[in-house]
């Protein structure tokens, strides 16, 4: 019988892959491809791509292995055709297959390229995840608004995971209650289990310097897991160090600690070294031992069968247009200081060297540092986006695009935020040690010392009035603001005017 092809992408690394799983070993061929059109279609960190290519190369072999028949073509290959499609054409061509088993990708670009494709194609669902979206669609179906907290009840109960019977452990769905806590200056932060690249790191290293060493992002030190081994390994030491703490410093923000109790491997999750559930499971474990408080285990479980799940519901249901919406009508440039240009905002410039570090930023700086900043300025939803599908490591854009167009631009119109994530300067404050040495003063209100945070934060409210202003969860906002004298209130859109001024002529603010 002549041979199919089976494609796994570089975000497809699982053993249980619904294409391998549909595969015949003695007959089908597995293709892999490092290509310049997945490579480039951002200007991804270097990380991310150091990451994927050798994880792909180390999957391949694990295949090989296995006894799977693998046709890998490296970046640098000469016959190299560049795409995705090329690559399986020319596969085809070479081993006579004329059909494709490929699991869905998480991209819509990537599905079209597919569909589109002179090659017989079999698309399967990705049943990596919790909920297919048939099931995704049948809970939206019929609902006024999508809140994440009924979907995630429903996971709770499919899974059965922290479930006493029909109920929730502990009597409470949710006990974000009792995290949320400021991180005291003297936390120790666990911080993720670190690999020492070995010869295939390595060369990949070597690859992604001389290829994409001008893409913003520091490429060393590497040290990501690039096995399923190491993966496992890092999910445990999480577990162990990191976890009990999780919940309640989940939103605290610290200069010198970068990862503080935050688990660092949704990197590992989105491109298939570590499942979900058994994510999940571990964390679950370690609760039942009484080894983590029910705050953390159910806070941590809440972030993927909850947010990961339903996130990816959203990108699905919305549809390919989801990326473009704009429903603010913001347009202004994405800042020169998110590519590390210098900027006089401690908050903002700490957020951007750790992700050039580190490929890495955790939810609160993501949300309420670089995404907040870029709300209450107005920028582009669409050059935001790319900017976060560009420098993390976890970034595809079926996770990252709800994230961003949704939770923290709103420009989804609300699908996915009630409200949206704005905040002045006082938050900030709150939550991190950033302030102490910002050259702007938190409680500064307006003039050239004030917080830019401040300014901008009743600037977006002003601005956005009509369609806030009956919001059940910002309109006490306006009725503080309208509360403030008129004087007072003419003076703070006027700094922020003018401050937005000097950002826009491009002087360091
Ligand atoms: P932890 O804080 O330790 O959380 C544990 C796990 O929960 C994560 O590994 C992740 O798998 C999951 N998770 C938590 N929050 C979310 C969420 N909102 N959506 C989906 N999964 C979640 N996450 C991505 O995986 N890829 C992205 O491209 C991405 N882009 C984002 C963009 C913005 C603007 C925002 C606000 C959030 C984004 N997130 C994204 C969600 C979240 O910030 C990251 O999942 C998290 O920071 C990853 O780090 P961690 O593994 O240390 O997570
Ligand atoms: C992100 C990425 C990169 C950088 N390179 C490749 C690659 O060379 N080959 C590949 O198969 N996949 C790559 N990927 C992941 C794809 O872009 C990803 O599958 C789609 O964005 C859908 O999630
Ligand atoms: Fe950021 Fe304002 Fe604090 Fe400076 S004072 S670190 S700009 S929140």
């Amino acid at each position: 019988m002549v041979a199919r092809l089976v494609l796994v992408l570089g975000d497809q690394l699982s053993t249980s892959l619904s294409a391998l799983k549909a595969a015949d070993k003695a007959r089908d061929v597995v293709v892999m491809a490092e290509v310049a059109a997945e490579a480039s279609y951002v200007r991804h960190h270097p990380k991310k791509i150091a990451l994927i290519f050798a994880a792909m190369r180390k999957f391949a072999a694990t295949l090989e292995k296995d006894g799977w028949d693998i046709r890998y073509t490296q970046l640098d290959d000469m016959e190299n055709a560049g795409s995705i499609v090329g690559e399986l054409l020319r596969r085809a061509t070479q081993t006579g297959a004329s059909k494709v088993i490929a699991t869905e990708p998480g991209e819509w670009r990537l599905i079209q390229e597919l569909e589109q494709a002179p090659l017989g194609i079999d698309i399967l669902q990705d049943d990596r995840f919790i909920a297919s979206h048939g099931e995704f669609e049948r809970w939206a179906d019929g609902r006024k608004a999508l809140r994440m907290e009924y979907f995630y009840r429903d996971m709770r109960r499919k899974t059965g995971l922290l479930m006493e019977g029909d109920k929730p452990a502990g009597d409470k769905w949710n006990f974000d209650h009792d995290n949320r806590k400021p991180a005291p200056g003297d936390v120790a932060g666990a911080g993720p289990l670190v690999f020492a690249p070995d010869d295939t790191v390595k060369d990949v290293l070597a690859l992604v310097e001389a290829r994409f060493g001008e893409n913003f992002g520091d490429l060393h030190p590497f040290e990501f897991a690039t096995t399923r081994a190491q993966a496992l390994k890092a999910l445990a030491h999480f577990v162990k160090h990191a976890l009990p703490r999780f919940g309640d410093y989940q939103d605290a923000m610290l200069s010198a600690k970068p990862y503080l109790y935050h688990a660092v491997i949704s990197p590992y999750i989105n491109i298939g070294l570590l499942d979900p559930l058994e994510v999940c499971q571990a964390v679950e474990d370690a609760w039942k031992a009484g080894d983590v408080p029910i705050n953390a285990a159910e806070g941590f479980i809440r972030q993927i069968i909850g947010w990961r799940e339903y996130v990816r519901g959203i990108y699905f249901l919305e549809g390919p247009d989801y990326t473009s919406r704009n429903v603010l009508g913001h347009d202004r440039a994405l800042p020169a200081f998110y590519w590390g240009a210098e900027t006089r905002m401690n908050c903002l410039s700490h957020a951007v060297d750790q992700t050039r570090a580190h490929a890495y930023a955790h939810h609160i700086q993501r949300l309420m540092v670089t995404g907040n900043f870029a709300l209450l300025a107005g920028v582009s939803p669409t050059a935001v986006h790319e900017w976060y599908l560009e420098v993390y490591a976890d970034a595809f854009e079926w996770v990252e695009a709800p994230n961003t167009v949704g939770m923290s631009q709103f420009a989804d119109g609300g699908i996915i935020a009630s409200k949206p994530y704005v905040s002045s300067g006082a938050y900030i404050n709150r939550m991190s040690d950033y302030c102490k040495g910002c050259a702007y003063k938190v409680a500064v209100k307006t003039g050239e010392d004030a917080c830019p945070f401040n300014l901008l934060y009743w600037h977006f409210l002003d601005r956005h009035r009509d369609r806030f202003k009956n919001n059940a969860r910002t309109g006490n906002m306006y009725r503080t603001w309208d509360r403030m004298d008129e004087d007072r209130r003419e003076t703070v859109l006027r700094d922020a005017e003018s401050w937005l001024a000097k950002l826009d002529a491009g002087e360091v603010v």
